[in-house]
């Protein structure tokens, strides 16, 4: 049995990137969300996973955390082509820019947090959060330049790649933030696909509050 442990798909950046990659794997792969903020899931999660970040991928005795090191195992388990295009350049070049998404963008992370069924004021534009920002939709166009006619994703079908961008994607939404062209079909691609409308129908459905602080739940309640 693979059980991938996650936190709120309204909040949780890293949990929404390893749930889509999960569910577009084609493997079974149940799911645990423990709502973040709260001091108990800090404790459960601590108890059971031996730290208190999620997501976390647990198949028998292995214990995967990180959302990268998750997608990585689980594109070793599914057939090719479900996780990672199966070109090789292609193929590279979606790693690269997952692992950009995943050691970078500070800007983005920490004054645009992610809140998908809320809409709210843009954060005050500066120059480095403007060039994250530029960076994000030179990523798109340049990839969906080169790879429009395979399809309306990243590198044509669905992959990782998408997976990664797609809470920044869920962002641009929340903080009204006008994309045009190239980006603005991409991001409306990846916004109605089955797996983002599953999403958001959750995130919705989702009966947990949070204030965030910097990179982090500052209070979390339920609503009533
Ligand atoms: N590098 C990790 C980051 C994991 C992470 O920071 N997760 C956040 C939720 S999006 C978390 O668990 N926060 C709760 C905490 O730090 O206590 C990954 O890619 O999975």
């Amino acid at each position: 049995m693979i059980e991938l442990i996650l936190g709120n798909m309204n909040y949780s950046s890293w949990s929404i990137r390893a749930a889509l990659v999960a569910r577009a794997s084609g493997l079974e792969i149940s799911e645990t969300i423990l709502p973040l903020g709260f001091d108990e899931t800090r404790e459960t999660l601590i108890e059971t996973t031996g730290f208190h970040t999620v997501p976390v991928l647990k198949s028998g005795e292995l214990l995967i955390r990180d959302s990268l090191a998750i997608t990585e195992w689980i594109a070793e388990q599914a057939e090719p082509g479900r996780v990672w295009p199966i070109d090789s350049g292609k193929r590279a070049l979606a790693r690269s820019i997952v692992a950009e998404m995943h050691s970078g963008f500070l800007q983005i992370r920490s004054r645009m947090p992610v809140d998908i069924r809320t809409r709210a004021p843009a954060p005050e534009m500066d120059e480095a959060l403007q060039s994250e920002i530029q960076r994000v939709l030179t990523i798109w166009t340049t990839c969906r330049k080169s790879y429009a006619s395979d399809g309306a994703f990243l590198f044509g079908d669905w992959s990782a790649a998408d997976a990664f961008f797609a809470p920044v994607v869920t962002r641009f939404r929340t903080y009204g933030y006008d994309l045009d062209g190239t980006a603005a079909e991409y991001a409306s691609a990846v916004w109605e696909t089955d797996l983002l409308k599953q999403l958001r129908q959750q995130a919705e459905a989702e009966p947990w509050e949070i204030e965030m602080g910097f990179l982090g739940p500052a209070r979390a309640w339920v609503q009533e």
